[in-house]
């Protein structure tokens, strides 16, 4: 499988230090910041480091490492915000958009933690 990987995407700078982000959390292999256009309240991008465009690209290619630390990365974000409900939190809502079909604006795997208010049905 080809990925065509765009190293000028805004996430890839952001991983570069060439522009700024509000950092909620980061790991060795993730970064966790808020949306610059937030849906809610809570509006956390979680990112993995490495250079992966889509979902089905980092399953496909990265390591046993970034797999576990990406998905304990989204982890500590709901746990840094006390946002699950099992922590008394409201809930929450995860999205990773996904190519042209799952309208994905920034070339880069990243998942939406959305939270803080009721988010209504957003099945198509
Ligand atoms: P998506 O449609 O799933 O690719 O969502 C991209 C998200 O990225 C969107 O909610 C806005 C956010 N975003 C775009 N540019 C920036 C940026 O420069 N900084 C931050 N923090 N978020 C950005």
């Amino acid at each position: 499988m080809a990925y065509d990987y765009d190293t000028q995407n805004i996430f890839a700078k952001i991983l570069r230090g060439e522009i700024p982000n509000d950092t909620v959390l980061e790991t060795e292999h993730s970064l966790a910041f808020n949306d610059i256009q937030p849906q809610a309240p809570v509006h956390v991008l979680v990112i993995p480091k490495g250079a992966y465009l889509t979902w089905d690209h980092f399953a496909a290619e990265a390591s046993d490492a970034e797999l576990a630390d990406y998905s304990r990365a989204i982890q500590a974000v709901i746990d840094k915000l006390a946002i699950a409900p099992g922590a008394g939190g409201e809930g929450y809502r995860l999205i990773v958009n996904g190519g042209k079909a799952g309208i994905q604006e920034v070339p880069h795997l990243h998942t939406h933690i959305l939270s803080g208010k009721v988010l209504g049905r957003m099945l198509p």
